[in-house]
């Protein structure tokens, strides 16, 4: 009988052994600050969503999750990479990350940007890492390329640089920001595994993969508003004080709470109709019971 934390803690214990081993095989000879500042910024802390949704959505379309493990890995790289470079004073400017202190905080401004380079580097150098890759496996890491580039993650974090103060910025706007910032980075992970299972359920992935990343920043604002630094590990209302166009901003408390829904909702029913084992219709109920 399937038991969802069991298989929750199963892929997070999976993650964290790759992720020990891919850490532990860096080039003995490069200095030693910057692996310390890698490590520190891909350690612990993160829900690694990314990498979980990825492993299930594997197994869900047929292969064991060691067919995804390094594009899993590198994905947790390039996210953690977007993390630092976004906590740098030219962008969030913020102090805590990951309930500890922020990469540059830690480090220093300039060994924090070369540690989230690093990481973007050593996340394609580690999903190359696989042995014979099929057309199957270059055309996710293909995807992920894109997804995180300037037409997606990239892409997003900078019409989220011009939103700022933009009292007239609209709900397009602000959708535009959250497919690209986040919804593309939840997406591209189960994208991956249904190219490595040969494309199977691509469009159905896609779609659910839009209505999940936009339920997450949703939900990711709401809490930003109601929680505490303890709850989120990092400052609260910064979004708030800094006038960012957020679904809070763009809706109001109760109108963001009533769109997580109808994106949960959505959700729910597209990866419902395709996931026989279930871990991934009750990720869905998870994520937007975080909120409340
Ligand atoms: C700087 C290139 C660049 C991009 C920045 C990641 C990002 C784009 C901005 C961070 C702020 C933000 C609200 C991003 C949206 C995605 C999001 C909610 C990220 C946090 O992801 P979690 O909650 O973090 O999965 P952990 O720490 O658990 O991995």
């Amino acid at each position: 009988m399937f038991n969802f934390a069991e298989k929750y803690d199963e892929y997070l214990n999976f993650f964290n052994i790759s992720l020990e081993n891919c850490l532990n095989s860096v080039d003995k000879t490069a200095p030693n600050v910057i692996k310390d500042a890698m490590r520190y910024a891909v350690g612990d802390g993160g829900k690694r969503v990314r990498p979980i949704l990825c492993f299930a959505a594997c197994e869900m379309l047929g292969k064991d999750k060691s067919a995804v493990k390094n594009l899993a890995l590198g994905i947790e790289f390039i996210h953690s990479y977007s993390l630092v470079h976004d906590d740098l004073p030219a962008m969030d400017n913020d102090d805590y990350r990951r309930g500890k202190l922020s990469t540059h905080k830690k480090f220093g401004e300039a060994i924090g940007i070369l540690a989230g380079d690093a990481l973007l580097n050593f996340a394609f150098e580690t999903m190359l890492k696989e042995e014979n890759p099929s057309q199957f496996y270059l055309a996710a890491m293909s995807l992920i390329a894109e997804y995180a580039g300037y037409s997606g993650m990239i892409g997003g974090q900078t019409l989220d640089l011009q939103n700022e103060n933009n009292a007239n910025a609209t709900e397009k706007d602000l959708y535009d920001v959250y497919l690209n910032k986040t919804a593309k980075l939840i997406s591209a992970p189960m994208l991956a595994a249904s190219c490595v299972n040969g494309k199977k359920y691509y469009d159905e992935i896609k779609e659910y993969g839009y209505h999940l990343g936009i339920l997450f920043q949703i939900t990711d604002d709401i809490m930003d508003e109601c929680g505490t630094l303890e709850q989120i590990g990092k400052t609260p209302h910064k979004d708030d004080a800094e006038n960012k166009l957020t679904s809070v901003r763009i809706f109001g408390l109760d109108g963001a709470k009533e769109r997580a829904f109808t994106h949960y909702t959505q959700a729910k029913k597209i990866i419902s109709e395709i996931d026989k084992i279930g871990f991934l219709t009750a990720f869905t109920d998870k994520m937007y019971e975080r909120q409340s």
